[in-house]
């Protein structure tokens, strides 16, 4: 009898692992890493030579490497809403930094843009929170209407995250000491002098993963604070780059900061704790790791050659570094020149998940998991676009890539730049006069996307005072 009894239970617990272990298999983790102003020459893996990212380079050699990764915006609010929502920053209507420029002598107006994702749409976190997953939040928010008095209704909990550790209206660090000990960001009260923002960070997240390694599915959502000024970071780490700057040959023009080099660093060793956390738990074989950044690096040295940089209206602005790595599923080494953008994250993620879009949820990305799991080696989605009816380095622009063309339309003077990307990666050819069918065509597509997102449009502007058209914006 007692042997029947032990058998019985044996073979309970038999099956329960196995039905742990198949929706284990159904749900992965996922641990996304959103890092701020990341320049596209910023990691090893994609031929920095200056910084050192020795755990970043061993996830893209773990993993999935793309050429052709895009943020949804070039600045940061409106890249982190199209990847929470799937949607592109023209339909929320958010599309600028909170709280952005106002320049109230310039040609054209800009519209009443929103500093806030409207509660009706469901996001990521929410999503994934009703199927099952606990979903942690790390780092830099930036999604607050900044002032206003629903500012607190708007903070990542009330967004889908169980926990917040550092999110609020702040684009950059902002407490007594910034990127040291006090941080004056939720959560992140305790420590002491000298204690370092993205180490901290890291310390809370790696408590997270202790905490639900062996209960639920998570969502692990980290998005750095660095590489946004202030520059600022451990001193020894900061020598090191010092020294190497002073006998560095710089081949490829690289930023040689070494307190920016430092930051970069902080971040890989941030990476690699977070990867080795997962393989001491267990559970690195059923986590996803997603590597990006939301929008360029501020400074031009940082984008591997793209032109311009992190505000601006070309390539350096919005390309990004991608890595994703899942053992098992995504092949190691791999890698793909297929466009993606922002907002493609929210449906890979459903995918990855076995979940069914709801209504509500994302809307303009397109799940980029055949690509991952090598079924596919194109998606099925010809152009990706842009919207910015605001000043900032740039003007007022759109933009749209389709295929290896690039138009953009600076919406003041109708000036259209037509680039093949193919040939030029750099975009130092404007086609637009040697090509005006491409550029029509490619514009008329800009138009109808537009129409069917409902972009806000700028208006004329009745202060307009030219003399203001010399300022830099
Ligand atoms: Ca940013």
């Amino acid at each position: 009898m007692v042997d029947m009894i032990q058998k019985i239970l044996g073979l309970f617990v038999f099956f329960s692992s196995v039905l742990f272990s198949i929706a284990a298999i159904e749900k992965p983790n996922v641990v996304f890493l959103l890092v701020d102003d990341l320049g596209w020459g910023d990691f090893g893996a994609y031929g920095a030579k200056f910084y050192e990212t020795p755990n970043i380079d061993k996830l893209a050699a773990d993993g999935m490497l793309f050429t052709n990764a895009y943020a949804a915006c070039t600045v940061c609010s409106p890249s982190r809403a199209a990847i929470l929502s799937g949607c592109y920053p023209a339909r929320l209507h958010l599309t600028d930094w909170i709280a952005g420029h106002n320049q109230p002598k310039a040609k054209l107006k800009i519209p009443d843009w929103k500093m806030k994702i409207d509660h009706e749409r469901i996001l990521l976190p929410e999503a994934l929170k009703e199927a099952g997953y606990t979903t942690g939040f790390f780092g830099k928010w930036h999604l607050m209407p900044n002032g206003q008095t629903d500012m607190q209704e708007h903070l990542p909990t009330n967004h889908g995250f169980d926990i917040n550790i550092g999110g609020r209206e702040w684009g950059q660090p902002k407490g007594k000491g910034k990127y040291f000990y006090p941080f004056d960001m939720p959560g992140m009260d305790e420590g002491k002098p000298g204690d370092y923002l993205t180490d901290k960070l890291t310390d809370k997240a790696i408590e997270f993963i202790d905490q639900n390694a062996n209960k639920k599915p998570f969502l692990l959502y980290f998005s750095y604070y660095t590489l946004h000024s202030p520059l600022m970071a451990p001193a020894n780490r900061v020598e090191k780059y010092t020294k190497k700057a002073a006998t560095f040959k710089n081949e490829k023009n690289e930023l040689l900061n070494p307190v920016r080099a430092a930051m970069v660093e902080s971040l890989d060793l941030s990476v690699g704790r977070l990867v080795e956390k997962l393989e001491k738990m267990g559970i690195a074989d059923n986590t996803v790791i997603i590597l990006t950044g939301d929008n360029g690096g501020d400074h031009p040295e940082t984008t591997a050659g793209l032109r311009e940089y992190k505000g601006y209206s070309h390539e350096g602005a919005v390309r990004e570094p991608l890595i994703v790595k899942w053992p098992g599923k995504i092949k190691a080494g791999s890698t793909t020149d297929e466009m993606v953008i922002g907002m493609d994250f929210y449906p890979t993620i459903l995918e990855f998940a076995g979940l069914a879009a709801k209504p509500n949820q994302h809307a303009d990305g397109v799940s980029i998991a055949p690509l991952l799991s090598g079924t596919k080696t194109e998606l099925d989605r010809d152009a990706i676009y842009w919207h910015y009816p605001h000043y900032h380095r740039t003007k007022p622009y759109g933009a749209i890539r389709d295929g290896d063309w690039k138009l953009i339309e600076f919406f003041e003077d109708g000036k259209l730049e037509l680039f093949d990307l193919k040939n030029d990666p750099f975009e130092t050819k404007d086609l637009a006069e040697s090509n005006p069918e491409k550029a029509k065509q490619l514009l008329d597509k800009i138009k109808v996307w537009r129409s069917s997102v409902n972009a806000q449009m700028m208006t004329p502007n009745p202060s307009y005072s030219p003399a203001s058209d010399n300022k830099k914006n």
